[in-house]
């Protein structure tokens, strides 16, 4: 280490912030395109090994916050006279700290209580919502063609005002006198139109979430199924079973989120129908009217997806797996169960054991009314002790099989066992 001479305060923090202001980009861009439900089907086996690389690059920051941690004392007091930057420090650690907290919650969520992942989600999305908008407006006016003119001109590659060495606190200069005093400096101006700019844009979908998110905390009038009109012409609507329209438990607690790998479809009573068939001794094929006839039962549970949300105490009217399992007849060589979507795309698998466990249900209601085509309806599978991307939406065919079959999820990553 012959003489090499330590850098100094201001250049050390210099290199941390750089390396800081990219790693929030990368995290940036993948967390939006992780929370981007439409990016669900073209992302495919990608948005597994986007989730991992958000992971690890989230994990860094905990370096660069262990790195700033024993220069913060001696930047404090370089910056002690300037509350600007003193309440950028202070905005920045927050969110820092508090992305990479509730990051961990839902990285390791399988660990912990689920309800902590709801709260670590709304926590996370809740910082990304203010802390992108100030980081962009922090970069965005910081940017050179943001300066005043002369003052880029003496600009160099080091940044002398985070560069400056040693305590003295750099002033910035008066407003030099050959500049025309306008009503507002160019300064000024590029702050207020960046400013408004990201407002504008920011707050009413920043409402929007809001208040979905509030409802994942508490009962929902619609039991967490948020869209109103059904494109789905399903006719007649199945009468509820009392308990499933008194809704036991009061109504499911949280909101899906809609997910799906392509367009969403959309059904009619007059072409749907539901098929039973592979290793079966009779394969059955049921019209919705037939399908309404079959005998339904009620049950309460919860529903969590392995992104981190959960929805409880659902209550699901449905037919269970079982019924319909004796019902065809499964032949010995069966050992799978194999369902698909009638989203053409999408299929699951469960054994023949998981498949006849009791509360596994081919569902037509939830909180006592038709399920909604957003969420899966007419008929989708409800299997309360996996993870939800065993509970196929649009379920149209049950197929039994004998090889064990990797579902859309399964072979883009996912554990096949799904169990919460
Ligand atoms: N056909 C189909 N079924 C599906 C999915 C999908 O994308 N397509 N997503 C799965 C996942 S990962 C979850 S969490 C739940 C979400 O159900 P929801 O869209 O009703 O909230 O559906 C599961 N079943
Ligand atoms: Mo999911």
């Amino acid at each position: 280490m012959g003489g090499r001479k330590r850098p100094g305060l201001g250049k050390q923090l210099a290199e941390l912030h750089r390396w800081n202001a990219w790693l929030v980009v990368v995290l940036a861009v993948s967390g939006l395109l992780l929370s981007w439900g439409a990016a669900r089907g073209w992302l495919g086996e990608g948005r597994v090994w986007l989730k991992q690389l958000h992971i690890y690059i989230g994990l860094i920051t905990a370096v660069i916050l262990v790195l700033y941690g024993p220069l913060m004392k001696r930047h404090l007091k370089q910056i002690r006279t300037r509350p600007r930057q003193k309440g950028n420090l202070a905005v920045v650690l927050v969110l820092l700290v508090g992305w990479l907290l509730s990051g961990i919650v839902l990285w390791q969520f399988r660990h912990l209580p689920p309800r902590w992942s709801n709260g670590a989600l709304a926590v996370h999305d809740l910082l990304t919502w203010v802390g992108l908008p100030y980081i962009a407006y922090h970069s965005i006016t910081r940017l050179r063609w943001a300066r005043k003119p002369e003052k880029r001109a003496i600009r160099t590659t080091e940044e002398p005002e985070r560069a400056a060495p040693g305590g003295e606190p750099r002033r910035e200069p008066a407003y030099s006198a050959a500049e025309p005093q306008a009503w507002m400096s160019r300064k000024q101006f590029i702050q207020w139109s960046v400013g408004l700019a990201i407002t504008v844009a920011v707050v009413p979908p920043f409402f929007r979430w809001a208040g979905r998110t509030l409802g994942d905390f508490g009962p929902s009038e619609a039991g967490g199924m948020t869209k109103e009109t059904d494109p789905n012409r399903m006719l007649p609507p199945p009468e509820p079973l009392p308990d499933s329209a008194n809704v036991i438990g009061g109504g499911a607690q949280g909101r899906f989120r809609v997910y799906t790998v392509t367009p969403l479809p959309k059904f009619d009573s007059a072409s749907w129908s539901f098929t039973i068939d592979g290793l079966v001794d009779n394969p059955i094929k049921w019209n919705w009217g037939d399908f309404l006839q079959l005998k339904r039962v009620v049950q309460v549970s919860d529903f969590h997806c392995v992104t981190g949300w959960s929805v409880y105490h659902n209550t699901w009217e449905g037919v269970p797996l079982s019924q319909l399992l004796s019902a065809a007849g499964v032949r010995p060589g069966a050992r799978f169960v194999k369902f698909y979507s009638g989203d053409g795309e999408y299929t699951d698998a469960l054994s023949l054991e998981q498949a006849q466990m009791e509360d596994v249900l081919v569902a037509v209601l939830h909180d006592g009314k038709p399920i909604h085509r957003d969420y899966g309806g007419p008929v989708r599978l409800i299997v309360p002790k996996m993870y939800a991307y065993k509970s196929v939406k649009w379920l149209e065919r049950i197929e039994l099989i004998e090889e064990p079959h990797y579902g859309y999820w399964e072979v883009r990553g996912y554990d096949n066992d799904a169990w919460v």
